[in-house]
């Protein structure tokens, strides 16, 4: 069972949106400049590496690109960890 399916409605909703935005080119998926400004947005000021670090975490099938649902459950489970 995914992070996220345990998530209530809402808080599932709050994180849709949130991505959304995050995904500037509706693209379907985070690229590193978009991950660049996500880390902005919570006042990080990342390095290159570790922006290629946090890519290569986030991308959990391992195939080079970082999806929306990669995404989502990544902040499912920060939100389950509160
Ligand atoms: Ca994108
Ligand atoms: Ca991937």
């Amino acid at each position: 069972m995914s992070n996220y399916s345990k998530l209530p409605v809402d808080v599932q909703r709050e994180i849709d949106e949130m991505i959304l935005k995050f995904d500037e080119n509706k693209d379907g998926k985070i690229e590193i400049g978009e991950l660049s400004n996500i880390f902005k947005d919570f006042g990080i000021d990342a390095t290159s590496e570790e922006l290629s670090q946090a890519a290569k975490d986030l991308d959990t099938n391992n195939d080079g690109t970082i999806d929306i649902s990669e995404v989502k459950e990544f902040f499912a489970g920060v939100r389950l960890a509160e």
